[in-house]
């Protein structure tokens, strides 16, 4: 059945939707199956993710209509469709009116990725008005709070240096704490890897315990701040809170540098919610494992990553792996920075629309992913600046002398670039990160040819 003579109307004005402020946008790859017509399939996307289904019903009313989703634009060759969506088919909270992710993903992502008329859709870009952005919690802190804690400027603090403890699973509470303990001699942040949390041969009170003794003793030891980002991701709500509450407690004075880690992708909006509005002081670190089945380009159906990055700094995300951009282990390429700038700047261009975030605070970008300190240089000069959250796993436990030497190039990686010196040449006076150059031989050559005789390194 051909809707677009209800679901669509190409005369619309995108700039007259934007000045009416009454809509979200959202522009989608989309193609037909076989040889439906573009505009009839677009129309009937847009009916089942809005008022309609694939046939008319008698219960339909002239307010009804009036919350119609429609099709706007179209440009077959392309694949291209763009929709718009009147906020108020967007469910609300009935405590406080606020506005949900849950909502947005069941309307704009929802039935319309199984249709049978539809061959994919995927959606790359979105725009949300005022009158809808100011309904979400966006994020409480961000690396600001993390600079504060550090007792670094709070503006262009610069890199907090980073790591996951490695390897991802399989140590037990004291080596894991010890583990902890070597790092922060030389870095400022550490979380757990996204699967970590209360194993059986690890459980959380105990291994939680110790990474808090942990930290007073880096602490006392290096007399620097120290930060810990911890998992508090579950199925049920209740043993999220459970988590949370535990581990401020038992940081006790230092709870102040603890993060929650939650799993915001396989969790999804209300367990980051969860820990948004139950734990606002803590840094919430939105950890993305699983994205890729839906934002990678293999994928023609779901929502691309710059989509993602939207939707996580609207419900209040302090943080998020934005990926490495190419520079690291992970899906990417530099143009990815967009993805960077839309999650910390105020007004930002994504792939179709300019977004005006209207003072929504910023959420950091965090960078991990197969980096290192011979990685990193590459990276923030793609990127313009350097901060950032950076977390390096391999990077930090497989420097050929240990944690601590593994921290320390990182952070002396940082510095480098900071002081725009070549790090082949920082190298000649700085040990660890020497050390990174042997460690990494692969990147060094690769990243930069002719290090061994600047370093007077012989070949393996
Ligand atoms: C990195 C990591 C992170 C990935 C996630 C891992 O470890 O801990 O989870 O970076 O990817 O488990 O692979 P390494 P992204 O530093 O040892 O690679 O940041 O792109 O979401
Ligand atoms: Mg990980």
């Amino acid at each position: 059945m051909d809707q677009s003579n209800r679901y669509a109307n190409l005369k619309l004005s995108e700039a007259d939707l934007i000045k009416g402020g009454r809509h979200v946008l959202c522009a989608y790859r989309m193609k037909p199956k076989g040889d439906e017509d573009y505009l009839a399939a677009a129309a009937h996307f847009a009916a089942e993710s809005s008022t309609g289904t694939n046939v008319e019903v008698c219960t339909t009313d002239a307010f009804t209509r009036g919350v119609d989703a429609l099709v706007y634009a179209i440009d077959p060759a392309q694949e291209l469709m763009k929709i718009a969506y009147p906020v108020d088919l967007f469910d609300r909270n009935i405590i406080d009116g606020r506005a949900m992710m849950v909502s947005f993903l069941t309307l704009t992502i929802g039935n319309n990725q199984g249709m049978g008329d539809i061959e994919y859709a995927k959606m790359l870009d979105f725009y949300v008005p005022p009158a809808y952005l100011q309904l979400f919690d966006g994020p409480s802190v961000n690396i600001t709070e993390m600079w504060r804690v550090l007792g670094r400027p709070q503006t262009n603090g610069g890199m907090v240096v980073g790591t996951i403890i490695k390897p991802k699973l399989g140590l037990r509470p004291e080596p894991f704490a010890s583990a902890c303990y070597d790092f922060w001699l030389g870095g400022d942040f550490i979380k757990n890897d996204e699967p970590q949390g209360n194993q059986v041969f690890a459980p959380l009170k105990e291994t939680i315990r110790l990474v808090a003794d942990a930290m007073a003793r880096a602490q006392d030891k290096t007399g620097q701040a120290k930060l810990f980002s911890a998992n508090i991701t579950a199925d049920d709500p209740q043993e999220m809170l459970a988590r949370g509450h535990y581990i401020l407690e038992t940081f006790g004075p230092n709870a102040s540098h603890v993060a929650f880690l939650v799993d915001g992708f396989v969790g999804g909006p209300t367990a980051v919610t969860l820990a948004r509005r139950n734990f606002p002081n803590q840094f919430l670190h939105y950890h993305r494992a699983g994205h890729g089945m839906v934002t990678s380009n293999q994928s023609r159906r779901g929502y691309n990553v710059l989509v993602h990055m939207k939707m996580a700094r609207l419900q209040g995300a302090s943080g998020i792996h934005t990926g490495t951009m190419g520079y690291g282990k992970m899906e990417g390429e530099p143009a990815d920075k967009i993805v960077a700038y839309m999650l910390e700047q105020n007004v930002a261009d994504g792939l179709y629309y300019r977004q005006d975030w209207q003072g929504m605070k910023a959420c950091t970008p965090i960078i991990s992913g197969g980096m290192n300190a011979l990685r990193l240089p590459g990276f923030f000069s793609n990127l313009g600046h350097s901060n950032v959250i950076q977390t390096s796993g391999g990077g930090a436990f497989g420097h050929k002398d240990g944690t601590v030497a593994g921290a320390l190039s990182l952070r002396q990686a940082h510095d480098a670039w900071v002081a725009g010196v070549d790090l082949v040449e920082y190298a000649k006076n700085h040990a660890e990160l020497r050390g990174a150059f042997e460690s990494f031989t692969a990147d060094a050559d690769r990243l930069y040819p002719g290090w061994r005789a600047t370093l007077n390194v012989r070949a393996a």
